[in-house]
């Protein structure tokens, strides 16, 4: 590894020990906050449903009305999104949106309102008071954006854009909440972690984000065999025989002093591409088959 990327992988361990004491407040904010709300709206990654999402956040806000928003469909393969959906409607309501493109006011309203009624709670619709909660980078500031008609909060295509609580104010009453996005205390296990290393949640040093690269790749080679040959005129079988880093570092010329393949820069280009949505749709896992017991 070359010192520059030594430095990188420090400066990003130092980052994590920052945002995991923002992560903390936020998580005491929401607790806090939960009280005051009529409604949680946890923002989800349409690429990954189930990987996007924090464990604890329904633990801590069971008994409150909860709306799944699975943001970023635009990136997601449409057919599995409502694979998603259909799963996750059976306990509780979920909803998708492109949150860019395709914000549709009407569909959360409704979601609220059915979430409400759902757990028996009394809301006043033009009053509704609800927050964004769910891991980083999931379009939770984006949605408050749309939700509150204005730029009012940063948002940003990397994770921890959101520091600090923010009340929004509704143009026809009620308010919104915006938090910093939250991760589990301890790092979930490995097939989670690369995928939300992959939609843009979790930062990882270059070692990490090489092996979750090699872990993306092999998933697209799996997926979607076209958009490897497409990119980057790599064959998928390379990336399922582990060598479709190599074969995209090769490809672009991406060398090392001395000359060696450089695969973290090829990880690089690929998640860069990937979360843009230049490389295609692909959704990361589909849901657990009924009766499957998964
Ligand atoms: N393609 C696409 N991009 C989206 C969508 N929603 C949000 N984004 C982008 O995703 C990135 C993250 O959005 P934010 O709204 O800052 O996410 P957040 O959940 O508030 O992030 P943190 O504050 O870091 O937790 C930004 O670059 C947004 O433009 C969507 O539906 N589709
Ligand atoms: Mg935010």
């Amino acid at each position: 590894m070359s010192d520059s990327r030594q430095e990188a992988g420090t400066r990003s361990r130092q980052e994590r020990g920052v945002l995991a004491g923002h992560m903390a407040r936020a998580q005491r904010a929401l607790v806090t906050a939960l009280r005051a709300v009529d409604v949680v709206w946890e923002v989800a990654d349409a690429r990954c449903p189930r990987a996007s999402r924090n464990p604890r956040l329904a633990r801590l806000c069971a008994g409150k009305p909860m709306v799944v928003l699975l943001a970023k469909s635009d990136l997601a393969e449409p057919s599995v999104t409502g694979a998603w959906l259909a799963y996750l409607g059976r306990a509780g309501i979920a909803i998708a949106m492109d949150l860019r493109n395709g914000f549709d006011p009407a569909a959360l309203r409704r979601a609220s309102l059915g979430a409400a009624a759902r757990s028996g709670a009394r809301v006043v619709a033009d009053r509704l008071s609800a927050m964004a909660a769910g891991v980083p980078n999931t379009g939770k500031s984006t949605l408050l954006n749309r939700v509150s008609g204005g730029a009012h909060v940063a948002v940003g295509a990397r994770p921890g854009v959101t520091r600090g609580e923010q009340w929004l104010r509704l143009p026809g009453g009620g308010r919104v909440l915006d938090l910093p996005g939250v991760l589990p205390p301890r790092l979930p296990a490995w097939p989670v972690v690369w995928r939300l290393w992959a939609v843009g949640a979790l930062s990882l040093d270059a070692g990490d984000a090489q092996r979750a690269g090699a872990a993306l790749v092999e998933w697209v080679a799996a997926r979607a065999p076209g958009l490897l040959p497409q990119r980057y005129g790599v064959d998928p079988e390379e990336a399922l025989a582990g060598r479709g880093l190599l074969a995209i570092a090769r490809r672009r010329g991406f060398l090392l002093q001395g000359g060696a393949v450089d695969e973290t820069r090829a990880a690089e280009a690929l998640v860069a591409d990937y979360r843009k949505g230049v490389l295609g749709r692909v959704t990361l896992e589909d849901p657990p088959v009924e009766g499957s017991g998964v």
